[in-house]
């Protein structure tokens, strides 16, 4: 196995995914976390001038998405088909569509600009979290299995429920119509590699 290297900023953000993959395959991998003082040293080798980005056999790959399903391939978590991957594709997709809608939101409440987080929480967060989830679990309905692609645990089951982990903890009030979401949350944040994970990590705000 290749040594691998994430650089991410000292928060969850785009690179937990990421984390979380390595953590549900049981591999190690150095968790390289950069204070924004010395990022600007790095920028200028990051493939795009952005983190995340990882590191393995003298390789670089940016772009957490990219990052994900290349790991999730590597580690069995990508889908079961052709088409199972497709389906994992499109949800990630639409999860980013979700967090730009909710971006407004997000940029107040985590401190990086000014507003009224309360309105944005009602007027913003709400109605994106309303129409979103809603698309969540008639997959997990018409799925079936508590995962939601096929019948285990691919990478976008990690990243919808780590945020909706994140919207339980701050939010709680938006997910009272999203009983199966919340059961998906518990299903996976049980699964012995996250649950470990998730009981180890840094604690940080978002
Ligand atoms: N589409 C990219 C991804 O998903 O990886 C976005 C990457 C991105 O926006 N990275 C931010 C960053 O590196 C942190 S979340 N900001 C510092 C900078 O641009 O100098």
């Amino acid at each position: 196995m290749p040594h691998y290297k994430l650089t991410y900023f000292p928060i969850r953000g785009a690179g937990e995914g990421s984390r979380q993959i390595f953590a549900l395959a049981g591999q190690e991998f150095e968790d390289n976390r950069v204070p924004r003082e010395q990022w600007l040293t790095l920028k200028p080798t990051a493939p795009f001038g952005q983190m995340p980005y990882l590191e393995f056999d003298g390789k670089k790959l940016a772009q957490s998405y990219a990052i994900n399903r290349y790991l999730a391939r590597q580690f069995g978590f990508a889908g079961k088909s052709a088409f199972e991957e497709a389906l994992v594709d499109s949800l990630a997709d639409h999860l980013k569509d979700h967090m730009s809608e909710c971006r407004p939101y997000f940029v107040v409440f985590a401190g990086f600009g000014e507003g009224d987080v309360d309105k944005l929480r009602r007027e913003t967060l709400a109605p994106a979290v309303t129409k979103n989830y809603a698309f969540f679990t008639k997959f997990l309905k018409e799925n079936g299995s508590g995962f939601l692609v096929g019948s285990s645990v691919t990478w976008v089951d990690l990243l919808v429920a780590q945020h909706t982990a994140d919207l339980l903890k701050n939010s709680p009030e938006v997910l009272d119509a999203f009983p199966e979401v919340k059961a998906h949350q518990q299903k996976i944040h049980s699964i012995p590699n996250i649950k470990k994970w998730l009981e180890t990590r840094p604690e940080t705000p978002f």
